[in-house]
């Protein structure tokens, strides 16, 4: 209960959800229209002239498309509503992804001319794979050729009977017939309401069994409404039920009925599944009450040109309150609440609290990041996680070099602002090519990012496509020995190692072993660390080619030392040295990395574009034609696809665009690896 002072919704009176599916389905018109229809806005904006409340940034404007996700608010038959609207384009599809913790439903919107298309699959099974309940939305139904009953089919075909219509488009699409809470018997553009009402009931009644046998016995006329109700929502929990809804953002069909269901069907936060907290490794039970302690989850950070940086977060149990004192996961120093708000796409409402269940924003708080949890920080030493989602991992690179060096420190600043808002864009430095190089899901994804690094830091970067970061392995076990002696003037250095290497499964975790197996004190014991750390210096540099090695074992059986002359440094050096020697006879090769890549493209460069990735030595593994646009799958060396994106820009006129992610590691080819080989030497330190 909101307690004196403070005032927030009840949580059985709360809706979040969230619009997500593949680009230009219309998400962001529909909240337009949802604003509209629930009297937020007196005039509708549209994504044609960047006056939409949800496509506020300048990129975004300039695209005519969603980059990152944007909340709405709206008050509904008594209901609050929080809509979040994420874009829709693979190279911006982790920010979508990222919003899932923070909502009961995910809306996947599907464009009903295109029909379902990669993206779609892709957010399907990932709110699936979470647990998550889900709607299906088919938007734009005011489109003529748009074949409304056989898309139904198809959604039913490829994911499954339970994605039934709760409502129906009527015969001249102007406006939709609610088929679940009412046994309508109006006409419909296709198949036929009661038959669509036969089916949503008994779909939903078969999961409570005392209601599946009142409505055998008595029909339908028993079925308290409540119990309906709730039976509805468990199914939507179990994934027994996935309601197709039918709308268009263009000429408000359905919208009412919209507003309807997502105010008053979907379900509240009590009504929803638990999401999966842990504190240490036991599994953490929320409740959405206002009096136990504050656990909020940050699923979005962004910076605002006014107030700075903003932290999004879903409270999932207790208060966060204006002027209060919270704490982010394992950190020790308090942070200071300022004002809490609710967000409006990029007006901020400011409030006294955001209560349970309730989706609010915090601004200057630097402390504040992506995935964090604020809590009150009772439990210091075991905080509360929630369980990370997987996030498509970036693989598309640029190497960067800045135009001008007296913008470093402003450049370390920008990047470290935008990589707190984006989840799949990173920075990184690669020793073994000595270039700092950015990465993200695509080119477009990173195009975007340089364009934000201009317009809002003034920073100009010179970029080129990166070079390959190989690794380097063995492939068989082989022995090394070193014996290293050094006599400078006086005291001495003295340490021997004797070692086998031996190649380690792919899975392993950190990709290197280190065993001491040495017997009769040999090599005493404290000069392990030495030697281990030697090793460690070669795996970091390369053995072979200058790249970091992985994937070795190393076991230390035997070695001399000497009382006076055995330091930590000779040991360093025997290790290291010895490390090398077994190396070389372990038959070492370079391993370069494959991608997974996902191009869309016009039916008619089908051809085109997998001969060329066949020349690219990738393997395309599933096609698949949606109307005029063709999906190739296919494995890939990184390597080859540097500069794919201006090739398929050739080979599709412009149409075609590409994802990546990493996929495993194979073998280079055999010319490369001589070559790379060819072309190291070490620097010997001794
Ligand atoms: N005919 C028709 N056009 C629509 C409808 N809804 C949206 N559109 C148009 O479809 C285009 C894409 O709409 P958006 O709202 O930007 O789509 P989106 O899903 O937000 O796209 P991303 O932000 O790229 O993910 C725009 O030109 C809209 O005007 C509809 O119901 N009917
Ligand atoms: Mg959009």
């Amino acid at each position: 209960m909101p307690d004196a002072g403070s005032t927030f919704p009840a949580p059985d009176t709360i809706r979040n959800l969230c619009l997500c599916g593949h680009t230009g389905a219309g998400k962001t018109t529909l909240c337009e229209r949802l604003l509209f229809g629930a009297g937020e806005i007196k005039r509708m904006g549209d994504v044609e002239s960047g006056s939409t409340v949800c496509d506020f940034t300048e990129e975004e404007q300039h695209h005519k498309h969603s980059l990152q996700p944007a909340i709405i608010h709206f008050d509904y038959e008594g209901h609050h509503v929080n809509v979040i609207d994420t874009p829709g384009m693979a190279d911006f599809i982790g920010h979508a992804i990222a919003c899932f913790p923070a909502v009961e439903t995910v809306v996947i919107v599907i464009d009903a001319v295109k029909g379902i298309e990669s993206e779609t699959r892709r957010l399907m099974q990932v709110a699936t794979d979470r647990n998550l309940p889900r709607m299906i939305l088919i938007n734009k139904i005011d489109v003529a050729e748009a074949d409304l009953g056989g898309l139904t089919d198809q959604i039913r075909d490829e994911f499954g009977g339970e994605c039934l219509p709760i409502n129906m488009p009527s015969p001249d699409r102007s406006t939709v017939i609610d088929v679940f809470e009412t046994d309508a018997h109006d006409e419909t553009a296709f198949s036929s309401a009661e038959t669509a009402h036969t089916k949503i009931v008994e779909q939903v009644i078969e999961v409570d069994d005392d209601l599946t046998e009142s409505y055998l016995e008595a029909g339908e006329a028993e079925l308290e409404p409540q119990r309906l109700h709730d039976a509805f929502e468990k199914a939507l929990r179990l994934g027994h039920l996935v309601p197709i809804v039918y709308a268009s953002a263009g000429t408000g069909a359905g919208i009412p009925n919209l507003l309807h269901v997502a105010a008053s069907l979907l379900p509240s936060p009590l009504e929803g599944n638990p999401r999966p907290f842990v504190r240490g490794d036991q599994p953490l039970h929320t409740e959405f009450d206002a009096e136990k302690p504050t656990i909020a989850h940050v699923f979005r950070v962004s910076t605002d040109k006014h107030i700075g940086k903003l932290g999004v977060f879903r409270v999932h149990q207790g208060v966060v309150k204006s002027r209060s004192e919270l704490y982010m996961d394992a950190s020790k120093k308090p942070l200071r609440v300022g004002h809490v708000m609710r967000l409006q796409g990029k007006d901020h409402v400011e409030c006294d609290a955001i209560g349970p269940g309730e989706i609010g924003a915090v601004s200057k708080l630097e402390d504040i990041h992506f995935d964090g949890v604020l809590h009150d920080g009772a439990t210091p030493e075991d905080p509360p996680h929630l369980v990370s989602l997987p996030l498509p991992k970036p693989m598309f690179g640029l190497a960067i070099e800045l135009k001008s060096h007296a913008d470093e420190t402003k450049f370390s600043t920008a990047i470290a602002k935008l990589q707190a808002e984006d989840p799949c864009f990173v920075l990184e430095r690669i020793g073994a090519t000595k270039q700092t190089v950015m990465r993200g899901l695509g080119e477009l994804h990173l195009r975007v990012i340089l364009e934000k690094l201009k317009s809002i830091y003034d920073i100009e970067l010179e970029t080129s496509p990166p070079k390959i970061a190989f690794k380097e392995t063995i492939t068989a076990p082989a022995e090394g020995h070193h014996r290293h002696k050094k006599q400078t003037g006086g005291a001495g250095q003295f340490g021997e190692v004797y070692l086998r290497v031996a190649p380690l499964p792919e899975e392993h975790e950190e990709g290197f072993e280190f065993v001491n197996a040495t017997v009769g004190g040999t090599i005493p014991r404290q000069f392990m660390p030495a030697i281990e750390k030697g090793i460690r210096q070669v795996l970091a540099d390369g053995a072979v080619a200058g790249y970091p090695m992985s994937g070795v074992r190393v076991e230390v059986y035997d070695g001399k030392h000497h009382d006076v002359d055995s330091k930590e440094i000779a040991f360093i050096t025997a290790g290291k040295k010895a490390f090398l020697d077994a190396v070389k006879k372990a038959k070492p090769i370079l391993l370069e990395p494959f991608v997974e890549v996902t191009v869309s493209t016009p039916s008619e460069s089908m051809g085109d574009v997998s001969g060329d990735i066949a020349t690219r030595r990738g393997r395309v593994s599933d096609t698949e034609i949606r109307g005029n646009t063709c999906i190739v799958k296919a494995t890939a060396p990184l390597g080859e696809l540097q500069t794919y994106a201006t090739q398929l820009r050739s080979l599709t006129s412009g149409a075609g665009s590409f994802t990546m992610t990493y996929s495993h590691d194979e073998p280079a080819p055999g010319d490369i690896q001589q070559a790379e080989m060819a072309n190291f030497s070490h620097h010997d330190d001794d």
